[in-house]
């Protein structure tokens, strides 16, 4: 039979079963990694586990959520990750060096292996023809001590890009036009598979956007073929020896093909509260914005930045408008910088953020009372920018940047001016000093524990009644987001008994209180849900702290 992309890969990975979508298998996971706001209680489980080191050809534990140190909390916890990664043969990717993704797409992500991450957003490396996939931390610390994946073998739907896009349309239009057609619910257990003409006029960054986004369909992961341009890439990252060709076979079969024709699509804005709820930016045009943020593991690469720059070079940001600039790693901010490109965003009147994903997870830059906010991250929910009642808008980078210079919703193409093309540069300024190597002996290496790290908590089996309460009945596409907020939460990440206090915050103040009530009479609690419950991230954190608090359904 004629083979997809993504059963060649999981074929050379099966460990056990066969792939026979909807079938359990079982894969070998070649490359982990890990945040710091998952990161910690993954390696507290890998410690549980009772073994020396990784198993895995590569793992690396990166700091990029937690960065705000407002307290000791966050430091005292980057000083265990760093001891944890160097006792047991763990790279480390230090606070500053980048938003995992992004820097994982540049460093030492490889066409062809698999990766798992305890980070739904791990699919950005489909980008570069990976399967990556986006896990609980316990499924990532098990895959670091040699364990296999388990995952239902997939349904491949392949997405046939034909065309070119426009001046002034992007990849991240392409990303919302995927979730229009496909919205966030009903794709569990499928790949995105690219294919067709199309491929080949997106660079790898672009390329990661559309991967990047599909996680907001609920898709297993995304994947792009490994051609030239992915080849030329790594040659620009000083890696020409990772490159391998991947491309599916001719007439390969595929549960669907649906088309996009690039040149169709044009910029779109994806509106409150929901990544699928998408209109054209024209429909938007002229609607007033307090605020504009560009970053995160989305669009934050060197071309998304560069193309900004040149956008607000000369320019002035509106005086209405906050403009936020976050670059997606420092390899990206430094190499803006030697291209002059930073002078170009600080003097239009850009606030340059750390290389981190800070705004997109709330935990700063938060807009005001009923703001609107432009941001080209990839989650809109309510309350996930901080502010409850704000209305936050996902756009492109182009979109964003002729916005924060008029200070209402504009499409990009009436800004009146030439679209900047930016070309990829041929050798990336590549400086991996922010990456720390393992101890060389790791027995020496005492592991750092600070009083902000909990005990991981443990569970007994499920028992065959359950006799309790409904302890809170919630609406349709309750999120993750909306059962344990991230934010200025995130710091209680290490400790599930004191995060568990926010689960629900946002939707009942009383949860938590009741919770333990019942729970502590000896009854178990049951929340009543909807449609898509516990979409959006994979933080462990929002099985965890419920079941922590006496949660069995
Ligand atoms: C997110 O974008 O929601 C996060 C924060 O990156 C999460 C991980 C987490 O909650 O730590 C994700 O996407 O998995
Ligand atoms: Fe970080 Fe936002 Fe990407 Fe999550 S979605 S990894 S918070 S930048």
């Amino acid at each position: 039979m004629r083979k997809s992309i993504t059963q060649k890969i999981l074929e050379e990975h099966i460990v056990e079963g066969k792939f026979e979508p909807g079938e359990e298998i079982a894969i070998k996971i070649d490359q982990t990694l890990t945040q710091d706001a998952t990161g910690t209680m993954a390696y507290l489980q890998t410690e549980a586990m009772g073994v020396a080191n990784v198993k895995t050809e590569l793992s690396v534990s990166y700091i990029d959520h937690n960065t705000i140190q407002a307290g000791f909390e966050n430091a005292d916890d980057h000083r265990y990750l760093q001891s944890i990664a160097s006792k047991y043969g763990i790279l480390l990717s230090r606070t500053g060096n980048g938003i995992c993704h992004q820097v994982h797409l540049e460093r030492f992500g490889k066409p062809g292996k698999t990766l798992l991450g305890s980070d739904s957003h791990t699919p950005t490396c489909g980008g570069i023809g990976m399967i990556a996939i986006g896990a609980g931390g316990l499924d990532v610390a098990v895959a670091m001590v040699g364990g296999p994946f388990y995952l239902a073998c997939p349904k491949v739907i392949k997405l046939n890009l034909k065309g070119e896009l426009r001046p002034w349309v992007t990849a991240k239009d392409v990303a919302l036009k995927v979730l229009e057609t496909f919205t966030t619910k009903g794709n569990v257990g499928c790949v995105f598979e690219y294919g067709g003409d199309g491929v080949k006029t997106l660079s790898v960054p672009e390329r990661a956007t559309i991967t990047n986004m599909g996680a907001e369909c609920g898709v297993t992961t995304s994947v792009f073929p490994s051609d030239e341009i992915t080849r030329q890439f790594l040659h620009a990252q000083g890696r020409a020896q990772d490159w391998l060709e991947i491309r599916a076979d001719e007439d390969a079969e595929y549960a669907k093909v649906v088309e996009i024709d690039l040149s169709e699509v044009v910029p779109l804005v994806a509106c409150p509260h929901s990544p699928d709820n998408v209109k054209p930016v024209k429909e938007l045009e002229g609607m007033a914005v307090n605020q504009v943020c560009i970053g995160s593991c989305t669009n934050s690469s060197y071309k998304d930045l560069m193309t900004v720059a040149r956008i607000l070079k000369g320019e002035k940001v509106h005086p209405d408008v906050d403009v936020v600039i976050a670059p997606g790693s420092k390899q990206v901010l430094e190499n803006i910088c030697r291209a002059g490109a930073l002078t170009d965003l600080i003097s239009a009147g850009a606030r340059i953020a750390e290389c981190a994903c800070g705004f997109c997870i709330g935990n700063s830059y938060a807009p005001a009372t009923d703001a609107v906010s432009i941001r080209t991250s990839n989650r809109n929910f309510r309350g996930r920018s901080g502010t409850k009642t704000a209305k936050v808008y996902l756009v492109s980078p182009e979109t964003a940047a002729a916005t924060a210079i008029t200070g209402k919703m504009t499409d990009p193409r009436d800004l009146g001016m030439k679209y900047p093309l930016v070309e990829m540069p041929e050798q990336f300024y590549i400086d991996d000093s922010m990456i720390l190597q393992p101890s060389k002996t790791p027995e020496d290496v005492e592991i750092y524990r600070g009083q902000n790290i909990g005990e991981p908590p443990s569970n007994s089996p499920l028992p065959e009644d359950i006799s309790g309460f409904v302890a809170i009945k919630v609406a349709d596409k309750i999120t993750t987001d909306h059962i344990i907020p991230a934010g200025s939460r995130m710091k209680y990440r290490s400790n599930i008994a004191k995060y568990a206090k926010f689960v629900f915050e946002m939707e009942d103040k009383g949860f938590y209180k009741r919770a333990v009530q019942y729970r502590d009479k000896g009854k178990h609690n049951v929340i009543v849900a909807g449609e898509s419950y516990g979409q959006g991230s994979s933080r462990e954190h929002a099985a965890l702290c419920p079941m922590f608090l006496g949660v069995k359904a």
